[in-house]
């Protein structure tokens, strides 16, 4: 499926989640209407970024958290499928757009691409609810269900490449906002906790 059909389905269902969009994220900013809830960051580590969504989900259970990883980070941190089944945080959906290869990088492929079943790992780290799309309709019939479902619920979803060639000092960044300026909008979304 292509990554922007599938986000436009997600984002019917989306609500008032905080989405943390990952590598799709030239796609999820143009078609999101709350960019204020968006963890849109520039410049990011792979692996790192499913810790902080559980990070997140963990000091705010009030809200519901949407992970859009992708392979190659699963990959670069697979331990923290386990850190997140043990915390079992009920407000995390954790989905990774999985398209066999490093676009971002020019589309190297990554480890046994075509073989290896992520909603299997996640299952196996001991996540209580993992499920593996590869066709659109298929996603979209299941999609609402999903989001109403105790987390944490890991979703894989097998999207075409994208891959970019450019030498990355010359790309044009698709994040429209500094990194300060996300976490600044966040913080005056979201408020203080409730006590
Ligand atoms: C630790 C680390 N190593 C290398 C990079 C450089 N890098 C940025 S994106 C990327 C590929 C990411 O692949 P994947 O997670 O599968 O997402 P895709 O680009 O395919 O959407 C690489 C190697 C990085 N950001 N962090």
């Amino acid at each position: 499926m292509r990554t922007e059909d599938m986000l436009k389905i997600l984002h019917q269902y989306r609500e008032d989640a905080i989405v943390i969009p990952g590598r799709g994220g030239n796609h999820w900013i143009k078609m999101s209407t709350k960019p204020e809830r968006d963890l849109a960051f520039r410049g990011t580590a792979m692996g790192g970024r499913s810790s902080f969504a559980l990070g997140l989900a963990l000091a705010r259970p009030d809200e519901k958290i949407i992970l859009l990883d992708s392979e190659g980070d699963i990959l670069m941190g697979l331990g923290a499928l386990a850190t997140i089944a043990d915390k079992r945080p009920s407000n995390l959906y954790h989905f990774i757009l999985d398209n066999e290869c490093y676009a971002t990088t020019g589309g190297q492929p990554v480890p046994n691409a075509k073989k290896i079943r992520y909603d299997l790992l996640a299952q196996g780290a001991g996540y209580p609810s993992s499920h593996a799309f590869d066709e659109l309709d298929d996603f979209s019939s299941n999609i609402e269900a999903i989001l109403n479902e105790p987390g944490p619920v890991f979703v894989s979803a097998k999207v075409e490449p994208e891959n970019v060639n450019e030498p990355i000092a010359t790309r044009r960044r698709w994040q429209t906002r500094s990194n300060e300026q996300v976490i600044v909008d966040f913080k005056n979304a979201l408020g203080p906790r409730a006590a």
